[in-house]
């Protein structure tokens, strides 16, 4: 069985954006986001017994922002800093570790990608990723045709190898994220799913496969 912490190819598990108002009850809610935060409970068991780095991003909203509906955007109110809809979903079990990276603070952008947040130290995630010697992420959260897309898609874009857990995503819009996985996979992301993964990592040993 392989590692995640080969030399030159240190990994880390992003996860991103379960919290409240994307999930069962929330202002946003997914379909299926109760299965997504069982998935990445087993692949955030799996890093943290590797000693893997999680970071975990959350949108954190300004209640004005031209993101809302409200205020002429195209989403309703959701994930406003220090309510309790953008709280990480009470069952996901992030380790105390977790990095947090914050995004979605500027009232004129949509803030999709993890890539436009920061750490709680402040840093970009990129700078901290490359800081932790990081060039592989294992991707998974909400949602696919949104955040998920345009995190992975940034990843990409600055060199860093991508592994899209799918059956730790789900979407919006089933067709806009039918067509962000093919958008990902022609960038250059791997996807997998913990079933068809254990040749790679250990990351996704954790996780029961779906035999069959
Ligand atoms: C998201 C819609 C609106 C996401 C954020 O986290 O993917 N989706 N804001």
């Amino acid at each position: 069985m392989g590692t995640l912490m080969t030399e030159g190819d240190r990994s880390a598990l992003l996860v991103i954006d379960v919290q409240k108002d994307f999930c069962t009850g929330g202002a946003l809610a997914v379909a299926n986001s109760e299965s997504v935060v069982s998935a990445l409970n087993h692949y955030i068991d799996a890093a943290v017994a590797d000693g893997v780095t999680v970071y975990a991003s959350r949108d954190w909203h300004t209640a004005v922002t031209n993101h809302f509906t409200a205020y002429g955007g195209p989403w309703p109110v959701h994930c406003v800093q220090g309510t309790d809809g953008a709280r990480f979903h009470p069952n996901l079990r992030l380790p105390g570790t977790a990095i947090i990276v914050t995004k979605g603070e500027d009232p004129t952008s949509a803030g999709y990608s993890a890539f436009e947040g920061r750490t709680t130290e402040g840093k970009a995630f990129l700078a901290d990723l490359r800081e932790r010697g990081i060039h592989h992420l294992y991707v998974g959260g909400l949602a696919t045709d949104y955040c998920v897309r345009h995190s992975v898609v940034d990843a990409l874009s600055a060199g860093l190898r991508v592994t899209v857990l799918r059956d730790a995503i789900a979407g919006v819009d089933d067709d806009d994220s039918a067509r962000a996985l093919i958008q990902m996979r022609r960038r250059g992301a791997e996807l997998v799913t913990g079933a068809d993964q254990k040749h790679i990592l250990r990351l996704t040993c954790g996780v029961k496969a779906t035999e069959g």
